[in-house]
């Protein structure tokens, strides 16, 4: 890549927008890598939900005084936004959840619930969050389904060679990470989709990670479900989405019932709502569905394609850092990654290097990422990770590699 191609990102001006970031943090100045636990809110998102809170705030769908049509126009207006930037056919395929733990959970309850049964199988794979992971194996112990499991490689790449001969008569749903939030590699999810496809077999993607950092197109992708969280994409948090096809979400029952998600009730019948209301029982996040919307606006406005040079630069340049620092060793090498290195340092525990971290400043997430079979796989407790997006600059990369150093004096 060219210098002139990394720089026509114009950083600071990005930062400029974003005024936790100018922050000191124990006297120095902040260097937020821990973008995939959540990622921080830029000015017009803040804007936009004390707006909404001073000028538009009313229950949705039941008033029909101005507010309550005002707040509803925002809420909706929100739903074509994501519609719109995950290309959905349909605003009615968008439905608002908490996130995309919600998301999946509900997936799991409503079309799991109705199409498993003892002896059937879900795929998932070694790399998935605790999220794409207990809801299923929840699910399996009430059923008696069973959960099979797409290995890893050394790098933390799927193999794909194991995966066609876990695809049976009995695989009722394939459920995979886009993009591995422990581990940062990108999984081919065409040739995913494209094989249980072929057979069949409807799949689901937890894009929490991949939205924030790749275009989604789900049409193009042809996955039955997409499930993401507003936080991790400058929205607020508490704000999230199932993308499902109309198909699976009409012929699916509700997941909560309450107020909003019907369309008669009587003590001895009662008739549900059509999309998406069917699956939004009750008073629902309306602030974060227009902090989100504004959030779309933002990385709308902001050219993503060089963003995206920007940061591919900056995890080169974060990785060839952190390769350097002796006894380092990075957790994740798999050709197709983004946003995150995981890493281990000599025998020092992660939760050490993460608070020495802190004192310089350096906001890292050690753990085990709620991904503990990534974690058995590479037979330790947890990593260091540091996560990037396209605010960071090499500054907050030499300000890591440096509080790494002082990591190995203070225990050498
Ligand atoms: N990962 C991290 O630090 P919620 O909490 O519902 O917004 O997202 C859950 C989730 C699901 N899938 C993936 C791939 C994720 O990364 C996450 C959240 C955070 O890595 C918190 S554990």
């Amino acid at each position: 890549m060219s210098v002139l191609e990394a720089t026509a990102f114009d950083v600071d001006r990005v930062r400029s927008d974003f005024p936790i970031l100018q922050q000191t943090v124990w006297g120095k100045p902040l260097a937020y890598l821990d973008n995939a636990a959540t990622t921080q809110k830029p000015l017009p998102v803040i804007e936009a939900l004390d707006r909404y809170y001073r000028t538009e705030n009313a229950n949705v769908h039941r008033g029909v005084h101005w507010l309550s049509q005002r707040a509803t126009d925002a809420y909706e207006d929100a739903r074509k936004k994501v519609q719109g930037l995950i290309n959905a056919e349909h605003d009615c395929e968008i439905i608002y959840t908490r996130g995309t733990t919600e998301s999946i959970n509900l997936i799991a309850q409503t079309f799991g619930r109705q199409h498993l049964k003892a002896g059937d199988e879900v795929v998932l794979s070694e790399m998935e969050h605790h999220s794409n992971i207990v809801p299923w194996w929840q699910l399996c112990q009430d059923t008696g389904a069973i959960l099979r499991v797409i290995p890893i490689n050394d790098r933390g790449e799927l193999c794909l060679d194991d995966y066609p001969s876990l695809l049976t008569e009995k695989t009722k749903l394939v459920s995979v990470v886009h993009i591995s939030n422990a581990l940062g590699t990108v999984n081919p999810v065409t040739e995913i989709i494209h094989h249980a496809q072929e057979r069949g077999i409807p799949v689901h993607l937890d894009g929490a990670q991949a939205v924030p950092h790749i275009p989604v197109d789900v049409q193009a992708l042809g996955c039955d479900f997409y499930t993401f969280s507003g936080h991790k994409m400058f929205g607020p948090t508490g704000i999230g989405i199932l993308y499902g096809k109309a198909e699976h979400l009409e012929s699916m029952p509700p997941y909560q019932g309450g107020g909003s998600m019907i369309k008669t009730v009587e003590f001895d019948n009662i008739t549900f709502a059509d999309l998406p209301n069917k699956f939004e029982a009750g008073t629902p996040h309306i602030a974060g569905a227009v902090g989100l919307g504004a959030a779309i606006d933002y990385l709308t406005a902001i050219d993503l394609s060089a963003a995206a040079v920007y940061e591919d630069s900056l995890m080169a340049y974060a990785t060839d850092a952190l390769n350097s620092i002796p006894g380092l060793q990075i957790i994740g090498t798999a050709e197709e990654k983004v946003g995150v290195i995981s890493f281990v340092l000599e025998d020092i525990h992660p939760h050490d290097i993460g608070t020495i971290l802190d004192q310089e400043g350096v906001a890292v997430r050690a753990g085990h990422h709620c991904a503990q079979p990534v974690m058995k796989h590479f037979q330790i407790p947890a990593t260091t990770r540091a996560s990037l997006t396209f605010y960071n600059t090499h500054t907050d990369i030499d300000a890591l590699t440096a509080a790494l150093h002082k990591a190995i004096e203070v225990f050498n």
